[in-house]
């Protein structure tokens, strides 16, 4: 990749209190699938993966992003789970509130008004806790209910480091 580019997305990122919580379930959840918990702070819910992008357009694309209105809801992580396929253990919600379909639509809309390109796979909504994960089909999971808040999205830049991704949050936009 150029410098003059940057790999980006759009994420839901959870207060550091919430992060918390999230890390101490992530480490429980290892204990299950082994595998790696993610970092503290880089524990988020992806809405688009866009990839890629030429740092000139992103003025362009926060101002685009900036112009819509998303609505404020509740999320309730109630569901643990693993995937094989990409090695993930994770949490995710039990129902899919209209607001968080309605603000990802938005978004990929914008995008594609603006033709920048993003990752068009059906959204899954789900907050990655362990990578390299040894999925087991019959794995007794910890229980939990987690309630999130949910009241501004973010425009996140990943870098790959040798100690691993680094996310720089680029600018977030309140909801209402
Ligand atoms: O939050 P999760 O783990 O679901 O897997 C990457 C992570 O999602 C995903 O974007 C999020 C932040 O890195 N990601 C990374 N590369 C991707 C790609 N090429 C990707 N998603 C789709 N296509």
């Amino acid at each position: 990749m150029s410098r003059s580019s940057q790999r980006l997305f759009l994420a839901l990122w959870p207060d550091p209190r919430l992060r918390t919580v999230l890390h101490t379930y992530a480490q429980q959840l290892q204990s299950v699938f082994g595998g790696r918990t993610v970092a503290k702070d880089n524990i988020h819910l992806t809405l688009v993966f866009i990839g890629s992008l030429s740092s000139d357009r992103i003025d362009g694309l926060r101002k685009i992003i900036g112009s819509l209105r998303a609505q404020r809801f509740e999320l309730d992580l109630v569901r643990a789970g693993c995937w094989k396929r990409s090695q993930i253990g994770w949490l995710a919600p039990e129902r899919v509130p209209a607001s968080l379909n309605v603000l990802v639509s938005q978004l990929r809309n914008s995008l594609s008004d603006a033709r920048i390109l993003f990752d068009d796979k059906p959204f899954i909504p789900h907050v990655t806790l362990i990578r390299k994960a040894k999925c087991k089909s019959k794995a007794d999971l910890p229980g939990i209910r987690l309630g999130w808040s949910v009241h501004r999205f973010s425009l996140v830049h990943a870098r790959t480091l040798s100690t691993g991704p680094v996310y720089e949050t680029i600018d977030e936009w309140p909801m209402k």
